[in-house]
C-alpha cells in the first residue's frame, strides 16, 4: 500500500444529451477508488466534469435553436447532479467552458507549438461528429450505411500535431510503464495500433467556432479532444512551473499516482494522444488509464433509438443509492462488458445484502445482543479454534480485498468481503447463540456475540468505499462513530478486538429490509416492467399472440388424474428454515412454539404438533423445510406463520431436515 498522493478522474461527459447509468458507472468506480484511498490515509483528489465544446454540441444547440453557451449551461448541471445522487465524493467538477480551463488549454497549445510539434497544413478526410474523431478511409469503409451517412468529408486548413514522430517515444514509454493501460489485453491492442505507425493528428478546425480559439490563428478552434484531455491538468492549475500551482505539484508531481477511469470507447484518445501531448510538453504522463467495459441493457447499447436509456435517479429512489452503487460495482467484472437488469439488482439486494450482510447484523445486534446481553458489547473471552478460524478469514479477506482495490478490481474486492459475510453467518449457525442463551451459557454467548460484532466492525470499514451510508448505519448500530478518514492514518482494518466491551449498541431498523415477493411486482411496475422484472408485454404487439395462447390453452390436454401442474407446485413456497428456539405451548400436549429464521427481518412463529416426538432443545439449530406462504392461522390463541414439514408412520416420526448449511430462506425446489 502506498501513501503517495492519489488523483483519480472520470471522463468529462459530453453534454449533448442527458446522463444515464453508464455515466454513473464510471463516476461511481472513480468514487470507490477515491474513498478507498482516503481510508488508507492518502492525500486524495477526485475530479469529474463536463465536455462542452465541439461540433456535436454546436449542432445540437443549433437544432434546438439555442446559442451554445445557453445550451451547455442548461445541460451541464444534470451531470453534476447525477454524481451527487450517486453520493460521489468529488473534490472538483470542471467544465471545459470555464475560463480557468480555457486559459490552460491555450497555454498547453503554446508549449506544444514552441516545441515545434504543431504545424499548419490542410486536412482532407473523414470526420465522425458523433465520436468527435477523425477516421481513416479504411475505417470509413468498414462502417455501416447509417453511420456512413453521418460521417462528414472535410477539406479545410488545419493545424497538425506531429503525432507520427511520437511512435517510438510512446512505445518506449509503454515499455517503461507496463501497467500504464489496464486491462492488459487492451494495452496490447493500443501497442499494436501504435506499432502500426501513427499519422499526424489534425488539431484545429475552421468550419465551426464552438471551441477554444487557437492562440494567434483567427478562425481556428482547437480539436475538441485537445481541449477535453487537458481538463485533467487544468483542474489542478497545470500546465505550470514548479511552485506555481500547489495542486498540480502535489497531484501531478513525481510522487503522486494518477488514475484516469475511462470507458473502452475512448481509450485510444487517452492512451495515445494524451501521453503524446504530455511528452511533447515535457510533462510526465499519468500513471494509469483504466478502461472499463460497456454496460448494456438486455444486450443492447443504451440509446434513445432503442428506448432503453436508464437514468440513475429512479433506480436510486427505488433501491437506495448504496444498493445501486453496490450492484454496479459487484455485477460487472471491471474491465469487462456487463448487462444491466432491474431483476438482477433485486436478486443481489435480497441475496447478498438483505439475506447476507443485513441478516447478520439483525440476528446479532437486534436479536441476541439486545435481548440477551442488555444491548452492550460483551467481553471477548478466550477464543477457541472456531473464533481463531474466523479471525484468520477476516485477516485474509482484508488483505486480499485491499490488494484487489489497489489493482482497481472492485468486483473482486466485494467478492472477498462477502466471503467474510458468509463465514460469519455460518459461524452464527454453528455456534447457535440463541441455544447458548437458552442454556444460560452466558460466557460462551458473549464470546460468540463479540466475535460477530467485531467481524461486522471490520466489514463496516471495508464496505465504506462502496456503501458509505450503510457502512455508517452498521457502525451506528454497533455503537461506533462514522469513519473519518485523515491524511496519514491508515484505517483499513488490521487489528482484531478494537471493539470495546461495554459499548452500548443501538439496534435499529433493518439496514436492508427484504423485498418480499408481493412487493417485487410493485417495484418492477414502477419501472414499467412485468411482475418478474422482465419487460412487460406490449398488449398491442402481443394481442394476436395472446389470442393464440388462449386458444391453445383451451385445447391443451387435461392433466392426468391426481396430478398437479408445475405452476401449481411452484405456488407452494418451500424454504429452508433454521430453528432458533422451541418451547411447549401452554395447555397443549401436542404443540411446540418454534421461532424459525427464514432469512427475513425477524424469525417466524410457527406452531408444530411435534411435542410428543421431540425435546424442544433438540430442535434448536436444526434446518427444516417450511411452507412459507401458507396463510397464517391461530392455534391455541397463537398465530402460526408457516408449517414445518414432517413425515410419520405408526412408530416413527421425523421433521424434514436439510443436511448442508444452506442459508435460511433459500427456496426448496
Ligand atoms: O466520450 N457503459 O464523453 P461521453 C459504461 N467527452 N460506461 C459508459 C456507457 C455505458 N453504456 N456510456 C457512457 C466522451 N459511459 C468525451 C470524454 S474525456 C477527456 C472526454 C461512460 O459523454 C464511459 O466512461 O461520450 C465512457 O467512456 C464515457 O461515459 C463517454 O462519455
Amino acid at each position: 500500500m502506498s501513501s503517495k498522493p492519489f488523483y483519480v478522474t472520470t471522463p468529462i461527459y459530453y453534454v449533448n444529451d442527458k446522463p444515464h447509468i453508464g455515466h454513473a458507472y464510471s463516476t461511481v468506480a472513480a468514487d470507490v477508488l477515491a474513498r478507498y484511498a482516503r481510508l488508507r490515509g492518502r492525500p486524495t483528489r477526485f475530479l469529474t466534469g463536463t465536455d462542452e465544446h465541439g461540433q456535436k454540441i454546436q449542432e445540437k444547440a443549433a437544432e434546438l435553436g439555442e446559442d451554445p453557451q445557453t445550451f451547455v449551461d442548461r445541460m451541464a448541471p444534470p451531470f453534476k447532479e447525477v454524481a451527487e445522487q450517486m453520493d460521489c465524493s468529488f473534490d472538483d467538477t470542471i467544465r471545459t467552458t470555464e475560463p480557468r480551463h480555457m486559459e490552460k488549454v491555450k497555454e498547453l497549445w503554446k508549449i506544444l507549438e514552441a516545441k515545434g510539434d504543431i504545424y499548419l497544413g490542410e486536412y482532407e478526410g473523414w470526420y465522425s461528429v458523433s465520436d468527435e474523431a477523425f477516421i481513416t478511409d479504411t475505417e470509413y469503409e468498414e462502417l455501416d450505411e447509417v453511420t456512413k451517412s453521418k460521417v462528414k468529408r472535410l477539406s479545410e486548413p488545419s493545424y497538425f500535431f506531429k503525432l507520427s514522430e511520437f511512435t517510438d517515444r510512446l512505445l518506449e514509454f509503454y515499455e517503461k510503464h507496463p501497467t500504464f493501460v489496464q486491462p492488459e489485453g487492451r494495452f496490447n491492442e493500443v501497442k499494436a495500433f501504435v506499432k502500426g505507425g501513427l499519422r499526424d493528428l489534425s488539431v484545429s478546425r475552421t468550419s465551426f467556432d464552438w471551441g477554444v480559439p487557437v492562440p494567434g490563428a483567427d478562425g481556428h478552434v482547437m480539436f475538441v479532444w485537445v481541449d477535453a484531455l487537458t481538463n485533467y491538468i487544468s483542474a489542478l492549475g497545470g500546465p505550470a512551473k514548479e511552485g506555481e500551482a500547489a495542486l498540480f505539484d502535489e497531484f501531478w508531481g513525481a510522487d503522486a499516482q494518477q488514475v484516469h477511469i475511462v470507458g473502452k470507447d475512448i481509450l485510444r484518445f487517452h492512451a495515445i494522444y494524451w501521453p503524446a501531448f504530455l511528452l511533447s510538453a515535457g510533462i510526465e504522463p499519468p500513471t494509469q488509464v483504466w478502461a472499463h467495459g460497456w454496460l448494456t441493457i438486455n444486450g443492447q447499447k443504451m440509446s434513445k433509438r432503442f428506448g432503453n436509456f436508464i437514468p440513475p435517479k429512479p433506480l436510486v429512489d427505488a433501491f437506495g443509492v448504496d444498493v445501486v452503487r453496490y450492484y454496479l460495482m459487484r455485477e460487472v467484472g471491471f474491465g469487462q462488458d456487463g448487462d444491466f437488469a432491474h431483476k438482477h439488482v433485486l436478486a443481489r439486494y435480497n441475496g447478498e445484502l438483505a439475506n447476507g450482510l443485513g441478516n447478520l447484523l439483525n440476528r446479532m445486534v437486534t436479536s441476541i445482543v439486545r435481548k440477551q446481553l442488555e444491548g452492550k458489547v460483551p467481553e471477548p473471552g478466550e477464543p477457541t479454534e472456531q473464533e481463531k478460524a474466523l479471525l484468520a478469514t477476516a485477516e485474509r479477506v482484508a488483505k486480499e480485498a485491499a490488494a484487489f482495490l489497489d489493482n482497481v478490481q472492485p468486483h473482486r474486492a466485494l467478492e472477498k468481503m462477502w466471503e467474510l459475510v458468509g463465514e460469519t453467518n455460518r459461524y452464527v449457525d454453528q455456534t447457535a447463540p440463541w441455544a447458548l442463551a437458552k442454556e444460560g451459557k452466558m460466557e460462551e454467548l458473549g464470546r460468540v456475540a463479540y466475535t460477530v460484532l467485531e467481524s461486522l466492525r471490520w466489514l463496516s470499514v471495508m464496505i465504506a468505499p462502496f456503501m458509505p451510508t450503510k457502512a455508517a448505519g452498521i457502525r451506528e448500530q454497533l455503537g461506533l462513530e462514522p469513519i473519518e478518514p485523515t491524511v496519514g492514518t491508515d484505517l483499513w482494518p488490521n487489528a482484531w478486538g478494537e471493539l470495546k466491551p461495554g459499548t452500548e449498541t443501538a439496534p435499529g431498523d433493518p439496514l436492508f429490509p427484504r423485498v418480499h415477493p408481493k412487493e417485487q411486482a410493485k417495484l418492477f411496475a414502477g419501472f414499467g416492467l412485468g411482475p418478474d422484472g422482465e419487460p412487460a408485454p406490449d398488449p398491442e404487439a402481443d394481442a394476436p399472440k395472446a389470442k393464440k395462447a388462449k386458444k391453445k390453452k383451451k385445447k391443451s390436454e387435461p392433466l392426468p388424474e391426481g396430478c398437479i401442474a408445475f405452476d401449481q407446485f411452484l405456488a407452494v413456497e418451500l424454504k429452508v428454515g433454521l430453528i432458533q428456539s422451541a418451547e411447549p405451548v401452554d395447555g397443549s400436549d401436542k404443540l411446540l412454539k418454534l421461532a424459525i429464521d427464514l432469512g427475513e427481518d425477524s424469525p417466524r412463529q410457527v406452531l408444530a404438533g411435534i411435542r410428543k416426538h421431540y425435546e424442544p432443545d433438540a430442535l434448536v439449530g436444526k434446518r427444516v423445510v417450511v411452507v412459507a406462504n401458507l396463510a397464517p392461522r391461530k392455534i391455541f390463541g397463537l398465530e402460526s406463520q408457516g408449517m414445518v414439514l414432517a413425515a410419520s408412520t405408526d412408530d416413527a416420526f421425523s421433521v424434514l431436515t436439510v443436511e448442508a448449511e444452506i442459508t435460511p430462506g433459500t427456496r426448496v425446489s
